[in-house]
């Protein structure tokens, strides 16, 4: 079964099996200034294809992805929830069982904070670009509300699951599955993780989750679940479709003449950038713009490199509320010659990470398209 996947209703292809759309661009995302009166922006040679109606990215001058921009991905269709009766169960191995209503959630304390949400497939393929965005959520901390129920010792998983529906063959039969991932206790209990019912100052949409969903800032898309509708904790792991069989993620590593290979399910962000647009300024000078993103420990620097050439350091435009959104980056190119050159840039985040090239081992030896966090080069016309 594959996932829905929109932007703005545009469907543009797919990759691997996953029907895509987007905007103009993977560019469209990202948000940056107006070009001053003098500028010209310098066409890339390799852009995706691009789509007419669609607005350019470089005249969305904001920070946040607005959210009708924002791409959507669902496995089994849209959930439509009645946020009059919703209520968010929450049961299993607790001391005290609970029901909360929207009300109850919006009378808690409220949390407000910008973060990166990239679905892990984002970058996979030519065409799978895009899925990555910046938003303002609001909701309440998820913590407080497992301490009140009281987790009981054994519990050490902390089950989301959702509204919306699919079957699932499991072996030789078929089931009825909710879309549902799983948090160990110590990542659900992080003061990071909110249950959101609003998303750049407006109620959730339907098509993000409406009326509650789960943000786990710093983690792939698959564990912001949406169409929330019932927290479980229990004893032992989950294995669910897209935890144990879906964005799962198989690595080799060369160890000696060996390779050594691993499975695991998808969950931290790794460290990536983009380059996004090259502005010709006034003064001749070339301005090279992106953005830059990884999990919690943050980005600490973006390098770019012109035709293969030594690694330059960019400088981070970090914003107030940068903590868990992305970094913009800009990099001046300062004695471009005429012609076709190639541009790349790589994050590298504060636990060390460097974002791989395409042809790094780590790369060549990741055998699932999730976690497509390679460098992404492109082709200008100087
Ligand atoms: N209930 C539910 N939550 C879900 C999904 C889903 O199919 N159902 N897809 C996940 C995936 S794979 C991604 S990339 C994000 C996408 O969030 P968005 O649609 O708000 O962009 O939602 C996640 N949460
Ligand atoms: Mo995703």
């Amino acid at each position: 079964m594959n996932p829905d996947v929109t932007r703005r209703d545009l469907l543009c292809g797919g990759v691997a099996g996953v029907a895509l759309a987007m905007s103009q661009s993977p560019w469209s995302a990202f948000g940056f200034a107006a070009l001053e009166p003098g500028d010209e922006l310098v066409p890339f040679v390799d852009p995706p294809p691009v789509v007419p109606d669609q607005v350019a990215w470089n005249q969305q001058p904001d920070w946040l992805t607005a959210t009708k921009d924002i791409f959507a991905v669902s496995h089994y269709g849209q959930a439509k929830l009645d946020a009059e009766h919703w209520k968010l169960e929450i049961t299993g191995f607790v001391e005290k069982p609970i029901a909360l209503t929207l009300a109850d959630l919006k009378a808690r304390p409220r949390k407000e904070f910008t973060a990166t949400m990239e679905c892990s497939g984002n970058g996979a393929g030519a065409k799978f670009l895009g899925a990555v965005a910046n938003v303002r959520w609001t909701g309440t901390p998820l913590a407080p509300i497992l301490k009140e129920v009281g987790v009981k010792p054994d519990g050490i998983e902390v089950v989301f699951f959702s509204a919306d529906q699919g079957r699932e063959k499991i072996r030789d039969n078929e089931y009825p599955q909710s879309f549902a991932r799983s948090l160990a206790l110590t990542d659900a209990m992080s003061e990071t993780v909110l249950l959101a019912y609003a998303m750049n100052g407006e109620p959730l949409t339907q098509a993000h989750g409406a009326p509650v969903r789960l943000i786990v800032p710093g983690w792939y898309a698959v564990a912001w679940v949406k169409w929330l509708s019932r927290i479980e904790l229990h004893d032992r792991r989950f294995m669910g479709r897209f935890m144990g069989r879906d964005y799962v993620t198989i690595r080799g590593e060369q160890v000696g003449d060996k390779v050594v290979w691993r499975e695991t399910s998808v969950s931290r962000l790794n460290p990536k950038s983009i380059i996004a647009e090259v502005v010709r300024k006034k003064d001749h000078m070339l301005r090279v713009s992106g953005a830059a993103w990884t999990d919690l420990t943050g980005v600490k620097a973006v390098e770019v490199q012109v035709d293969a050439g030594a690694w330059m350091p960019a400088e981070l435009e970090k914003k107030d509320d940068g903590t868990y959104s992305w970094t913009f980056f800009h990099f001046d190119w300062k004695d471009a010659k005429p012609g076709e050159h190639t541009l790349v840039s790589r994050a590298i985040d504060n636990a060390g990470r460097t974002q791989p090239a395409k042809d790094d081992p780590s790369m060549k030896l990741k055998k699932t398209y999730w976690e497509a966090n390679e460098q992404f080069p492109r082709k200008v016309k100087v």
